[in-house]
């Protein structure tokens, strides 16, 4: 690599290439379980060999890379002066089941173009620039979401990743480990905020505002939080044709009366904003002549006010209980999952839309409905996000996509961030 001489941002901007964006992004949607979309599940072989992946093109740029206990893998172009303290970028390569290519790894994609674009152009720079791919920042796997990051953050504990168990039983921490991580000594990935002088990432937005508005740029103020509940109801398996109806204890008609509940609840003026899912239902015994006599469901609550959040997370519970009794099966709910929403400081909202406006790329403040790493990196330092759009505004599904022009504008408005971010 022959290295121009130090020249300004403006130069190392116009390096920024979408054929390079497109060949990561493409490379990494080949590492997949097989089926439709991407499955990349948090803590499996296929998440460490995206983070190999990932690795290897840092330390062809000549950077110092580290992976520590929780599996976030830290890249570090040196600084030049005495400013110890760190800017960075980055975001996650792990994958929902049958999700996106674009949801985490477009982010990690304009993280390593925008560290080949410092070195190659020898960009003046005098902080040390760190670029993060963050370990199973999806909740799908074990309910709990942003991981990697929670770890950065110091929110992670052994005892806490060891209660979390996937589908199949297996707890993260025992995940962890079969990859080579170290839940054991998963608080040493703690970052000290006196190393840290700022982060921004660039993720898709998963939602259709900026496509509907015709915006390019969308700069987050506020990254919702998420109270994630694992609902099981149980009842009496029995004849479906033997049992007359007064006689069920029918766990899937009170699953069904607890879903459609969630939606009216959401639905409502008192909660407006709060969006409710029901994202997953296990049916026992599933067959077709036998009353379900156990159902498993999960419930994800989300919004931008957290006593808003937590109102409604509190309301359908109660609302469940009521269910249960009144149709005479057992209930039992377990927490999976609890984050606040965040808002982020002013300060980065105000840097990223100053150097989107001197790019002439037009953008638009606005909440994020998804949750993001960024939201447990600003518990460390003063972090933001960029948004590029989703087309219709389609997310974890095959469908994803973000066009790479769009890519490209989002990342050059990144690249001049991180360097405005690296002068202050
Ligand atoms: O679920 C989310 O909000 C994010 O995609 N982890
Ligand atoms: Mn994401
Ligand atoms: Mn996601």
């Amino acid at each position: 690599m022959t290295r121009t001489s130090a020249i300004g941002v403006e130069a190392a901007v116009a390096t920024v290439d979408g054929n390079r964006i497109k060949e990561f992004i493409d490379l990494m949607a080949s590492i997949t379980e097989a089926g439709p979309g991407v499955t990349r599940l948090a803590y499996t072989a296929l998440e460490r060999q995206a983070h190999e992946v990932f690795q290897a093109r840092m330390r062809e740029l000549g950077l110092a890379v580290t992976v520590d206990a929780a599996g976030n893998s830290i890249a570090e172009l040196a600084g030049t002066s005495e400013c110890s303290a760190a800017v960075g970028t980055g975001s996650h390569l792990d994958s929902v089941p049958a999700g996106g290519r674009f949801d985490g790894i477009a982010g990690v994609a304009a993280a390593v173009e925008v560290a080949r674009a410092v070195v190659d152009s020898g960009m003046p720079h005098q902080r040390p620039w760190r670029f993060v791919a963050f370990a199973a920042e999806e909740g799908a796997r074990f309910g709990q979401a942003c991981n990697g990051s929670r770890a950065a953050s110091g929110a992670s504990t052994l005892s806490g990743v060891a209660g979390l168990r996937d589908s199949a039983g297996i707890t993260m921490a025992d995940a962890m480990a079969a990859v080579g991580l170290r839940p054991d000594a998963i608080d040493t990935a703690a970052w000290d905020p006196n190393e840290w002088h700022g982060f921004i990432e660039l993720h898709v937005e998963q939602g259709n505002v900026l496509e509907v508005t015709g915006t390019p740029i969308g700069i987050v103020d506020v990254i919702s939080g998420s109270s994630r509940v694992m609902v099981e109801l149980s009842g009496t398996a029995s004849h479906s044709g033997a049992t007359p109806m007064h006689l069920r204890r029918d766990a899937l008609v009170a699953a069904a009366e607890c879903v459609l509940v969630c939606d009216q609840i959401a639905q409502n003026s008192q909660h407006r904003g709060t969006r409710v899912t029901v994202g997953k239902l296990e049916v026992e015994p599933s067959s077709i002549t036998t009353i379900p006599g156990r159902v498993v469901f999960s419930v994800d609550v989300r919004d931008v006010d957290g006593d808003r959040q937590r109102a409604t997370a509190r309301d359908l519970l109660s609302r469940f209980h009521a269910i249960a009794k009144n149709r005479d099966v057992d209930i039992d709910i377990k927490t999976i999952g609890d984050t606040s929403p965040v808002t982020l400081p002013a300060r980065l909202v105000d840097l990223v839309a100053a150097e989107a406006a001197a790019h002439g790329a037009p953008y638009r403040i606005m909440p994020s409905g998804a949750s993001h790493d960024t939201q447990q990196i600003s518990k460390v330092t003063s972090a933001g996000m960029i948004f590029v759009p989703s087309r219709g505004g389609l997310s974890h599904v095959p469908e994803e996509w973000t066009a790479y022009e769009e890519l490209v504008l989002g990342t050059q408005v990144l690249l001049r961030a991180i360097y405005a971010l690296d002068q202050a």
